[in-house]
């Protein structure tokens, strides 16, 4: 018996050694389900990393928090529990507020804008979590945050009260000063949360929306695109650096390609999204000129707050996003 395990573990033993480099396996966590773009792009930026470097490296992706739940990806990455992962980046707002930048209403709030905000903050985002010990690899925004009401609104007293679903720091703040009362709700459970009462009203993408199937639970769609929050994918930097050169490159370049596709596929969204919102018997509405009003100095009121934390290295990449 012993022998015949012997021999091909030492002919096993040999071929490793042939072998010009063992292939490494990746678990991706990822918080979002598979029906989202932002997941469809990571899938493919997996599946060019694989190719690039000839299964050399493979990256499996567990989506919908069935690895990690979204606020575990993060740290799970830098334990190293997880070698790479994708979060919303404002989800880190209480480690620093640069992480929160791209979450102010109105600060940032077409692609154009979120385009020159993302290369204004940046380098800042890099080193924040460079001092982790991760690797910022690219950062896809949802399209623009819009309104979703049971009935439609014409100023924010018709929110005074009413459940608001959140799903960061700045979310439950403008639930706030609307005078709602806000509640943190990860996306899959937002059916849930609605048919329970426990949510009335949020602000999300139209690819929330839809993914969500938000025509069961609410009426109104009002177009705000008050803000475009980011995806970030990042990676443990010791893992990263244990790669071999060539497989390094290999990432940083389809983590590139993935940056580009995924602002692409985006844009396309935005109209897409609304149309199937509005196909399912949603009413699409524009803002009143109050809420308008109203939603623009609440994002005043935001900026400001959000300078006061971020202190003068916040406004440095304040002035840098406005002067490009
Ligand atoms: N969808 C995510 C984050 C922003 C978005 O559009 C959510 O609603 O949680």
């Amino acid at each position: 018996m012993t022998k015949i395990l012997r021999m091909p573990l030492f002919a096993g033993a040999l071929a490793a050694l042939a072998a010009p480099l063992a292939a490494e396996s990746w678990d991706m966590p990822t918080p979002y389900g598979d029906s989202v773009f932002h997941t469809a792009n990571i899938i493919e930026f997996a599946a060019d990393v694989g190719e690039a470097t000839g299964g050399e490296l493979e990256i499996t992706v567990h989506s919908a928090g069935s690895l990690f739940a979204h606020p575990e990806i993060k740290d799970s990455v830098r334990r190293g529990l997880a070698p790479i992962g994708e979060l919303l980046m404002s989800r880190l707002a209480n480690e620093d507020a640069i992480f929160a930048i791209d979450s102010i209403p109105f600060l940032a709030s077409n692609y154009d804008e979120a385009e020159k905000l993302w290369a204004a903050s940046r380098p800042m985002v890099e080193e924040k979590l460079a001092a982790q010990g991760l690797t910022l690899l690219f950062a896809v925004p949802w399209p623009g945050q819009s309104l979703y009401t049971k009935e439609p609104v014409e100023s924010t007293a018709d929110l005074e009260g009413a459940a608001f679903r959140a799903y960061n720091n700045a979310t439950e703040r403008l639930a706030q000063l609307m005078g709602a009362v806000p509640t943190q709700i990860e996306t899959g459970d937002i059916p849930t949360a609605f048919s329970t009462g426990r949510a009335d009203a949020m602000i999300t993408s139209p690819s929330t929306g839809v993914s969500s199937q938000a025509w069961d639970f609410v009426s109104t769609y009002t177009e705000l695109q008050a803000w475009l929050p980011k995806n970030m994918v990042v990676v443990n930097t010791g893992a990263f650096e244990a790669l071999p050169e060539e497989v390094q490159a290999a990432v940083m370049e389809a983590a590139a390609a993935a940056e580009t596709r995924g602002w692409e596929m985006s844009k396309a969204e935005t109209a897409e999204k609304v149309a199937e919102l509005e196909a399912n018997g949603m009413a699409v509405m524009m803002p009143s000129d109050t809420l308008k009003g109203e939603l623009a100095a609440i994002g005043e009121t935001m900026t400001a707050e959000w300078l006061e934390e971020a202190g003068e290295e916040g406004q440095s990449v304040v002035d840098a996003y406005r002067a490009e």
